[in-house]
């Protein structure tokens, strides 16, 4: 049951306006599944409240600059490394990964987030004195500045409730906005912890405020309140939170689905490969937006990197984490995602594919399933062609390089995708032709870490992007000004018209325009 902090922390995040009648949703352990906390299911009202006071603390936070701000995030990353344990207890809590899954891809992503934008915020959003080459705006200054879009609203996934929830928040939060966070109604905790870390290092009240509840509801009415919308989920719900926005004309971000293909070209370093693929495949259960979803292998190598892989995987400890180096392989953490993988493994066994390590769900409580490698697969395969989101690798046979590429593309995703060879040169001109808006060669996944690259989906994998400067530009509003300085009285093509003056501007239409060799 919730612990008298947890039960605090989550009557703040509805700004002590949970009254005993408000509904609870019940937060589990999904690796021994049991209940562990429960968090209010907040309504609409509840939600309209909190924007109202998020827009009124929005100005003052604002005011404080991007070094007032940059403050209290920095303490913020020194509070993430004091609190690490606890961080990663609660995460490992609600999610069922491994203690080593929340340290390395959550509370190291968090902390680096926590540094990395107070320090680049001031320079991604500084105006920009803007030269043209237009003749008629000689003399004008044209300037390009960046204003907080005022409240935020982020609604995030259950796989990384630090890092794709939270962590969305932090670049809101340096532009100057207020934010409204919505976690996964899965996994809230992680959220409520963080907002209460921000309040221990000088966050104004309610400038960051989390709207526990479930996905339709409490995240629909967040939708309805917010001036700009970050989603990270599944295409289907994103689909739903863009329709709804639209209504709104509120501008949306999104991260979805992915399925992403790691080539492994007949020149790999195969031990590389084959440690990739199952580290990146694997860690976090295979619940990671961009781990490897599938494998090509170049028919001459197959035989080889799948004994390789299949070697690797069989010796992963899949059981409860119960602290640094006792598991490698967690649970998986939303309920659903059980059956979903269990669909994926028998339709590929029913079409033909072996299974040669896992294939099955433990018998014990909680939500598990074994790290399982699949081959002889195709395209014929739920596997290979939709979101398995488990811990699955589906390992795959082609001729050649340009079939490699064509399966790789052959998807409606186009998260991100890597590909494997020795010849680096080749590696990245094949990387050069997936379609996908990351490609690692000779890595996977580490993109991410880099807060200076975008990172974002093509095709049915999203809209927009995360990191770089359109990582934290997509918070504001853009505002151009023109300012005119020295000027007559009046400009030769106001009002009134004449046929002399009508002539001329033609004339000097041709000049500027109509001169000149084309080809
Ligand atoms: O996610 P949802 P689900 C994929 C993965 C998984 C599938 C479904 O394949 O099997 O998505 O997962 C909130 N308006 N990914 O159903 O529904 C919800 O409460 C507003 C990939 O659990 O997309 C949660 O906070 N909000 C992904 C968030 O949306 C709504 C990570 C995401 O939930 C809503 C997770 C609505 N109508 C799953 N409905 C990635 N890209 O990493 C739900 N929500």
């Amino acid at each position: 049951m919730a612990s008298l902090q947890q039960e605090q922390t989550a009557a703040r995040a509805g700004n002590g306006s949970v009254a005993t009648a408000t509904p609870t949703i019940d937060v589990t352990n999904p690796a021994t599944g049991e209940v562990i906390a429960q968090v209010p299911d907040l309504g609409r009202e509840q939600v309209a409240e909190m924007a109202r006071l998020g827009r009124a603390a929005q100005p003052g936070w604002e005011a404080l600059g991007f070094e007032g701000r940059g403050r209290v995030l920095l303490r913020m990353q020194r509070w993430v490394m004091d609190n690490a344990d606890r961080v990663i207890r609660t995460i490992v809590s609600e999610t069922g990964k491994t203690y080593e899954d929340a340290q390395l891809a959550e509370v190291n992503y968090a902390a680096n987030a926590f540094g990395f934008w107070p320090r680049n915020a001031e320079e991604y959003l500084a105006e920009e004195r803007v030269k043209t080459a237009n003749v008629m705006l000689k003399g004008k200054k044209l300037v390009l500045r960046y204003r907080p879009v005022g409240l935020v609203g982020v609604i995030g996934p259950w796989n990384y409730p630090l890092t794709n929830g939270f962590g969305d928040c932090v670049p809101a939060l340096a532009a100057g906005n207020s934010v409204l966070l919505k976690p996964s109604s899965v996994t809230p905790l992680t959220s409520l912890l963080l907002a209460e870390g921000l309040r221990e290092c000088g966050l104004p009240e309610h400038v960051l405020q989390v709207a526990t509840g479930s996905g339709g509801g409490t995240g629909g009415a967040v939708i309805d309140e917010v001036d700009m919308v970050m989603f990270t989920g599944s295409t289907e719900t994103g689909k739903k939170v863009m329709a709804q926005a639209a209504e709104r004309v509120t501008p949306v971000s999104l991260e979805l689905g992915g399925k992403d293909p790691l080539i492994v070209l007949s020149d790999a370093d195969l031990e590389r490969a084959a440690n990739a693929a199952a580290y990146y495949g694997l860690f976090n259960t295979g619940q990671t937006c961009i781990s490897v979803e599938r494998v090509y292998v170049e028919a001459p190598v197959y035989d080889e990197f799948v004994a390789k892989l299949t070697d690797k995987v069989r010796g992963l400890r899949n059981q409860p984490s119960t602290g640094p180096g006792t598991s490698e392989v967690g649970s998986l953490t939303s309920p659903p995602q059980v059956d979903i993988v269990e669909q994926h493994v028998r339709d590929a066994v029913d079409k033909g594919a072996r299974v040669l390590v896992g294939g099955h769900r433990p018998e014990r409580p909680g939500l598990w399933y074994e790290p399982t490698v699949l081959a002889d697969v195709d395209h014929s395969m739920l596997c290979m062609t939709e979101e398995t989101f488990g811990p699955t690798l589906p390992v795959m046979k082609v001729a050649d390089t340009e079939e490699a590429v064509r399966l790789a593309n052959d998807s409606p995703y186009g998260l991100s995708a890597s590909v494997f060879s020795k010849d680096v040169a080749r590696g990245e001109a094949v990387a050069r032709r997936i379609e996908a808006g990351a490609v690692c060669v000779n890595d996977a996944v580490t993109n991410y870490l880099a807060l200076e690259l975008p990172m974002g989906g093509w095709k049915a994998s999203g809209l927009g992007s995360r990191h770089g400067a359109g990582g934290i530009r997509k918070y504001t509003k853009q505002q151009s000004l023109l300012v005119s300085r020295f000027h007559t009285k009046r400009e030769l093509y106001m009002f009134p018209y004449t046929p002399r003056m009508t002539r001329l501007i033609g004339r000097f239409q041709k000049l500027l325009y109509g001169r000149g060799k084309r080809d």
